[in-house]
């Protein structure tokens, strides 16, 4: 979805290809990614892994996700870090405890423990984005990243504890780009179903 989604706001047409959790795995797919996961993403001779680095080079190769002032790119850079490096572990962490680990006997106790970390990135989020619409001045790369990880938690009821950010979110997710790359990333599943 984010790739899709950076795809949908910079205008540039692109295909899919799907990939199995078993080819995932095999020796074709470890060659584009290393530790064989999604998304990888293909351009000429350019193959790309992790979502961030895709997003940034579609974000420095097309206009309309970061803006033209250099300080105010290196900012938007840093909140993209700061979305997959500082925002979402704890989030995974909520994913890995409930699903992954769900069945262990401690993991109930583990539960609040994990709640209570996204509850601290996300009041400290908060704060920051106080009333403004994104993260600093106009959308950028750094809220698609920012919004795509915080969706995860919609399920949780963690975001609605801060009404600012859910509203974010719903911001994001209010956008033509968004809808459009929602919609094809549907149309994959219940083609499938
Ligand atoms: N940091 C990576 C995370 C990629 C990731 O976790 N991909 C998941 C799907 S969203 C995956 O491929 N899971 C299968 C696996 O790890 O075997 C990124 O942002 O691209």
């Amino acid at each position: 979805m984010r790739v899709r989604w950076a795809l949908e706001e910079v205008g540039q047409p692109y295909a899919v290809r799907l990939v199995s959790f078993q080819a995932m795995k095999e020796p074709a797919h470890l060659a584009l990614h290393p530790f064989g996961q999604i998304p990888t993403y293909e351009e000429g001779d350019l193959a790309l892994f992790e979502s961030g680095a895709i997003i940034f080079h579609l974000a420095q190769r097309h206009t309309g996700l970061l803006p033209k002032d250099g300080n105010a790119r290196a900012r938007a850079l840093a909140w993209m870090f700061a979305a997959v490096n500082t925002v979402e572990p704890p989030i995974l962490d909520l994913v890995i405890v409930k699903i992954v680990e769900g069945d262990k006997s401690w993991s109930q106790q583990r539960l609040p423990l994990v709640e209570g970390r996204i509850r601290q990135r996300l009041g400290e989020l908060s704060t920051r984005l106080g009333d403004a619409d994104w993260l600093d001045g106009e959308f950028s790369a750094a809220d698609l990243m920012m919004v795509s990880v915080l969706i995860r938690l919609k399920a949780s009821g963690l975001l609605q504890e801060f009404p600012n950010l859910a509203a974010y979110v719903s911001r994001g997710e209010a956008r033509p780009a968004y809808q459009r790359a929602f919609e094809a990333q549907l149309a994959v599943f219940t083609a499938r179903s």
